[in-house]
């Protein structure tokens, strides 16, 4: 490395003091904590981004979010070049930088790491950023600090794309990688216009039902409300009401989202009596997660939720029945070899009623730990690969060696059979692959989607809960002393360490019917979760609550005065 880069690097981060005292962690999703002590961090991923696009020779991204967090919070993360998560090899060089105490140690971090990884700094080669933020007001500060970090490296350039949802920013890195116009206009074009191929290609049978077509959301009061209020008027056949759209007034994450509605089972703010029977969905704090729900009556806050798990099975129902039209028999072309491996991933967090529904779909199931990084790299191994978890984040990815084989099938079919039924098929499955986010999770774009297929089928939102009805479950979390001190294994089902306590937790489900219950270190909190699931509720509350007692007896704060 140079003289003049290295002083550089020195005397920029001389102007942002880490916190004292904290240790900073990249977590399951990047860098979260107290918006007040971030400076610095942000500022170092801001190096750490060029580092990553000079070694890649790619355009990367960095996101200043903190998704469903209270809105005095903020975070960091670094989109890599395909769109997808950060690498998580480069996880722990993530976490040295943020922790490094003196400009000093951090530049000597640096420069053993570009020799590792032999990143040349030869001047001739560019790195280039682009930067997204959500609306919080901290949001313009530590942006600021992200694009010093990345000057400080000689020859990165800072694109600042402004106020983004985080799955924008992920599909533009991705559509820039590839060439294509990384814009939101070009976004919106592209979400919107596969959504009017899906609502063209719907059946005269269920078009003509008089369907409902208005679905009201709960924007958060943050980007995803602001984005959606742009998006719903360049759609035709849906009418999109948008609720704390972040305009009013209303805290962002404070009682609304799509995090509070799952875990809390109630309406979020600006919701109640007068929306009784509707469709309702309500979007996380960045807009990368979306659940559904319907208040059933206006006696109490209760809603009835459908969440990531019904939208997983309402897509892979979709998919597999278009699926089935494209190759149905009878169909004698050699070139028809379009037997796709369609398969689905889910987490430990699935309701356990949604896993027996897709098994009993024929479809091969899969289970990874708990974070989108996890999903997504298990989904992209196959032809066609759905994920969500439970929280309402997840989407469809298709390879690109399928999605050409299809685009060939189609144009064979508009030759031969134009109008035809698999022709139909092939184009709707085309629409889907370019309406749903192709990077990462993506709100937005999983509402057109949840939104056309109800369409299709003509059902209402009680038809589709319907698919299934989920087994009673309990989530809690419980405080311990080290909630490192518990490791898990087999997609975080069975608890390796500290020792005995899986064997204290097999005694109490062995207690229950259909019992099924496991705990795990939170990625983004400092507690211990436990999920329980039984054959009523009161007994899936019952084991929790044993459960969480066993947590606490064997790491709690009483456990380590002994
Ligand atoms: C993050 C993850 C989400 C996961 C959640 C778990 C991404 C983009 N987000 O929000 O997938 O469900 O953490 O939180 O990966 P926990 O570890 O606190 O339970
Ligand atoms: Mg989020």
């Amino acid at each position: 490395m140079k003289e003049e880069q290295r002083l550089l690097i020195l005397q920029s981060s001389s102007l942002f003091a880490p916190p004292e005292g904290v240790k900073l962690s990249y977590g399951t999703a990047g860098f979260r904590a107290d918006a007040s002590i971030l400076k610095s961090t942000v500022h170092r991923v801001g190096i750490l981004t060029a580092l990553r696009s000079l070694k890649t020779r790619s355009v990367v991204g960095l996101m200043i979010t903190a998704s469903h967090n209270k809105v005095t919070d903020n975070g960091v993360k670094i989109v890599d070049p395909s769109g997808g998560m950060l690498s998580q090899e480069w996880e722990p060089f993530a976490d040295q930088l943020a922790n490094a105490e003196t400009p000093e140690a951090l530049l000597s971090l640096i420069t053993e790491f570009i020799e590792k990884e032999k990143i040349s700094f030869d001047g001739v080669r560019t790195a280039e950023i682009l930067l997204g933020r959500d609306t919080r007001p901290s949001g313009e500060s530590l942006l600021k600090a992200a694009k010093q970090g990345i000057s400080s490296i000689f020859g990165a350039m800072a694109l600042d794309l402004g106020i983004l949802t985080t799955p924008q920013l992920h599909w533009m890195v991705r559509a820039r990688n590839k060439s294509m116009a990384a814009t939101e206009p070009a976004y919106f074009e592209q979400i919107s216009s596969s959504f009017r191929c899906l609502v063209d290609l719907i059946p005269n049978e269920t078009k003509s039902s008089k369907m409902d077509n208005r679905v009201v959301v709960d924007g958060a009061d943050g980007v995803g409300g602001e984005k959606l209020e742009v998006l719903k008027n360049m759609l035709t056949g849906l009418v999109i009401e948008v609720r704390n759209t972040g305009k009013g007034g209303g805290l962002l994450n404070d009682g609304v989202g799509a995090d509070y509605v799952q875990k809390e089972k109630v309406v979020p703010r600006g919701f109640g009596s007068n929306d009784v029977g509707i469709r309702c969905a309500s979007l996380d704090g960045d807009a990368d997660r979306i659940v559904y729900f319907k208040v059933p009556d206006n006696s109490s806050s209760r809603i009835d939720l459908v969440d990531g798990d019904k939208m997983l099975s309402l897509f892979a129902l979709f998919i597999k029945e278009q699926l089935s039209i494209l190759t149905k028999a009878g169909n004698e072309n050699p070139n028809n070899n379009s037997q796709a491996r369609l398969g689905v991933v889910q987490t430990a967090y699935a309701n356990g009623a949604s896993t027996d529904y897709l098994k009993q779909l024929g479809l091969e199931v899969i289970f990874t730990p708990t974070g989108v990084k996890h999903l997504h790299e298990k989904a992209a191994q196959f032809d066609i690969g759905i994920y969500f978890e439970a929280n309402g984040h997840g989407t469809i990815l298709f390879s690109e060696s399928w999605l050409s084989w299809l685009e060939a099938r189609n144009n064979e079919l508009s030759l031969v059979s134009e109008g035809s039924e698999q022709q139909k098929a092939a184009l709707r499955l085309l629409s889907v692959s370019k309406l749903i986010n192709q990077a990462v999770g993506d709100a937005l774009s999983s509402l057109l989607l949840v939104e056309a297929i109800l369409q299709h089928k003509g059902w209402s939102i009680d038809d589709w809960n319907k698919l299934y009805q989920d087994l009673p479950s309990r989530q809690l979390k419980v405080k311990v002393v080290d909630r490192t001190a518990v490791t898990t294994t087999n997609a975080e089902t069975i608890a390796v360490s500290p020792p005995g306590i899986q064997e204290a937790i097999d005694a109490e489900i062995a207690k229950y019917p259909k019992g099924r219950c496991f705990i795990r270190p939170s990625g983004t909190e400092d507690v211990i979760r436990v999920y329980a699931e039984a054959s009523t509720q009161e007994a899936a509350d019952s084991l929790a609550d044993s459960v969480a007692k066993i947590v606490d007896r064997f790491l709690g704060f009483g456990s380590s005065e002994q």
